[in-house]
């Protein structure tokens, strides 16, 4: 099966302030101790995909620093860097933009008025989809879309209003095929698209990552994982429920390129 090869990943160790991260859930506060052991055990994941993984120390002053997906947009090229759309995030690219310098040099970045974060943006080879609401808008997509054309990729903005995150609903996991939930089903945009279609008591896994041979999805969702596992695909589970409880899951936990 082929897909885009990733050799290194970038993750971000979880704070004690992790407890007092965003969250539109009622699943109650991460247990910290929970955090760190799942966290390690997603790193180890990522390694036993073939990836070297730098581990950023934490930063307290910034409770959801460890989805570090939201920082940056990689691609073989160039990185982009985002511009938070939630106030108490922004700053935390800072650090990830100074590791980031170790692998790229053309590093651009979203300028006011543009907003933008990492778990907007999905990519499918070299077209990266971009939803417009209220963490990226479209003066960030836009500005993101005209960097990627300079760098010989291109983009184009889609409407999905409902989830947090545009990957909060999607993933593409390579040979055309997605698995998704909510609105990106009947999206107009994706229609060209295999669909492995979660249902909606399974939603959450709609959050999972293609990594070299393996889908990594979140522990617990038996039938999406027999549906992924159905379409061909190693599988290599994690379980994630505490950064659940903060509206995280498997994609915005690392920076894969
Ligand atoms: C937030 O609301 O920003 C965090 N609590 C969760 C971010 C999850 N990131 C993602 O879906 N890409």
């Amino acid at each position: 099966m082929s897909s885009i090869r990733f050799t290194k990943a970038i993750v971000k160790t979880p704070g004690h302030s992790i407890i007092n991260g965003i969250t539109t859930s009622n699943l109650g506060k991460p247990d910290y101790k929970k955090v760190l052991l799942q966290h390690a055990k997603y790193v180890e994941t990522l390694e036993n995909c073939g990836l070297e993984v730098t581990i950023m120390p934490a930063e307290e002053e910034y409770p959801d620093s460890t989805f570090v997906e939201d920082c940056a947009v990689l691609t073989e090229q160039c990185a982009v860097i985002g511009n938070f759309g939630v106030r108490s995030r922004r700053g935390e690219e800072t650090s990830v933009d100074e590791v980031l310098k170790d692998y790229y040099t053309n590093i651009v970045r979203i300028e006011e008025p543009g907003i933008l974060e990492g778990g907007d943006v999905l990519r499918v080879n070299d077209h990266f989809y971009i939803r417009a609401t209220n963490r990226t808008n479209i003066s960030g997509a836009n500005q993101l879309i005209k960097i990627l054309e300079e760098f010989g990729y291109t983009g184009s903005i889609v409407l999905v209003e409902k989830t947090l995150h545009l990957k909060s609903g999607i993933s593409y996991l390579g040979e055309k095929k997605m698995i998704v939930s909510g609105e990106p089903v009947s999206n107009p945009a994706f229609s060209g698209f295999d669909k492995i279609v979660v249902d909606d008591d399974e939603s959450y896994a709609a959050n999972s990552i293609r990594v070299n041979d393996y889908v990594i999805i979140p522990g617990g969702f038996e039938k999406t994982k027999n549906a992924i596992m159905k379409s061909g695909y190693k599988i290599k589970e994690v379980d994630v429920s505490e950064f659940r409880k903060i509206d995280g899951g498997v994609s915005c936990l690392s920076l894969r390129f």
